[in-house]
């Protein structure tokens, strides 16, 4: 909240003095958001900093806050000796602003910039990452909070981010592992970190009142990780996944699974009694649970006596009519112990070993990477129902641009998500109106998976 009110502060007094010059001064000088190389204590303070990718300086970046319906305009100015861009993750937005190299726009090259603008039509819990090499700059420290609050807020007595994600750091010197390329991580479940932490840090804990009811915006940043979490001393309900409110707030009474990429939103009352604690717990690598965000408690109000209502619904969240949708059908081969595929790649038929040594493991409905046609051609308002099969050992977080998809379950539609966890073995269908014209990506968020096979993309018009 605090980052919130002082760079909102900034914002405005920047505004009012800009207010007084000549409204064309005003359109061309956009709030900058500078990417450039800073230091950030990630590891417990007994470690030196850690070297990162930032924006503004900061990590995890700014928190971009609006309120739906508005517009965000961002400077995005290249301070990093790499060329970059900016993908607003979840926002359905413009095609031209999505921030995917080589498909929607040209990377920014060092010391350029590129203006972002944009209409945010929905509110919810969303984020900013880097979108050009994400598997590295992501990994570097390139990513933020993007909130957009509804018109009318829930009652809670407080709202706060968090950020999660793991970073593979050098035990020493607590540097970023530079070795992007292992094929061990890229051809099996994805980058693992060895730190584990929340909002850029290790052991982040936030302070809170028992009783108190808060709004808590869980956001996966991490480049493979599946966070299995379960809350103790906090009682609450599930409202939103992937930024969109559900119809009715589910109670959170299981463990909460976050692929890489996906949001939950919970309402949680801190019910911890007097000597007992409150935390976020996570099922961590060695199969024990342990914190992954704890709370110092302090004073006491009374518990609210009512259930949390629901968000207000976003617009364009009417269920997809499945009679007439078109049906199409994805099957995800390769990786490490795969069936060892044939593939398409740079528009050649090619065998698993080939595709290997062109550095590529996975495919997506046959194909390795990006070609030049899209997977699918669709006519905007076309109704569209997607068959996934996995056939590999690994996970994967299928992340659509550009709109949101449901789950089709027994013939029934879940909620509205923008990232999908399909796991080995598995066959899950979506569907979707693709209500929003452009190139959309349709990728892995495992973010290795991504730059080895697992993207391609859609077409509506
Ligand atoms: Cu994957």
């Amino acid at each position: 909240m605090t980052d919130f009110l002082l760079s909102r502060r900034h914002f405005l007094a920047g505004t009012g003095a800009l207010a007084m010059m000549p409204r064309v001064s005003f359109a061309a000088s956009p709030e900058a958001l500078t990417a450039r190389v800073a230091t950030a204590q990630i590891a417990p303070d007994s470690y030196p900093a850690t070297e990162v990718y930032s924006y503004g300086g900061q990590f995890p970046g700014p928190m971009i806050r609006a309120k739906q319906g508005e517009r965000i305009t961002r400077e995005l100015v290249n301070d990093l000796p790499v060329p970059t861009s900016i993908h607003w993750h979840g926002i359905r937005i413009d095609n031209a602003m999505d921030g995917v190299a080589g498909l929607t726009q040209e990377a920014v090259p060092p010391n350029a910039r590129f203006t972002y603008d944009f209409a945010v039509p929905d509110a919810g819990t969303y984020w900013y990452h880097a979108h050009t090499n994400s598997m590295e700059q992501v990994a570097r420290g390139l990513y933020g909070p993007l909130i957009i609050d509804e018109i009318d807020v829930p009652d809670v007595d407080r709202d706060e981010v968090l950020m999660l994600d793991d970073w593979r750091l050098n035990p020493e010197t607590a540097q970023i592992d530079p070795d992007f390329d292992f094929p061990m991580d890229r051809s099996h479940a994805g980058r693992y970190g060895n730190l584990i932490g929340t909002n850029g840090r290790y052991g982040y804990r936030l302070s809170a009142r028992r009783g108190e009811r808060l709004r808590l915006r869980l956001i996966n940043a991490a480049n493979a990780r599946i966070f299995g979490l379960k809350l103790q001393g906090l009682t609450g309900w599930t409202v939103a996944l992937d930024g969109m409110p559900l119809a009715t707030p589910e109670p959170v009474d299981s463990e909460i699974v976050l692929a890489p990429a996906q949001r939950v939103d919970l309402i949680v009352d801190v019910t911890a009694a007097e000597g007992e604690e409150a935390m976020i717990l996570r099922f961590d690598d060695d199969e024990q649970w342990r914190v992954q965000v704890g709370f110092d408690l302090s004073g006491i109000t009374a518990i609210r006596d009512t259930a949390s209502a629901p968000l207000p619904p976003n617009p364009g969240m009417e269920p997809v009519d499945l009679a007439r949708a078109t049906q199409l059908e994805m099957r995800m081969e390769g990786g490490a112990m795969g069936n060892m595929p044939m593939g398409r790649m740079n528009g050649q038929m090619m065998g698993f070993r080939e595709m290997v040594s062109g550095g590529m493991y996975w495919t997506l409905a046959g194909v390795a990477g990006m070609e030049e046609a899209p997977f699918a051609s669709l006519s905007k308002g076309e109704h569209v129902r997607l068959k996934l099969i996995n056939d590999t050992i690994f996970p994967h977080a299928m992340h659509l641009h550009g709109q949101h998809f449901r789950e089709i379950t027994d013939g029934k539609q879940g909620p509205m998500r923008d990232t999908l966890l399909s796991l080995p073995g598995e066959t899950t269908e979506i569907a979707f109106v693709a209500d929003n014209p452009g190139k959309w990506l349709f990728h892995c968020h495992m973010l290795g998976h991504a730059a080895t096979g697992m993207t391609t993309w859609i077409n509506v018009s």
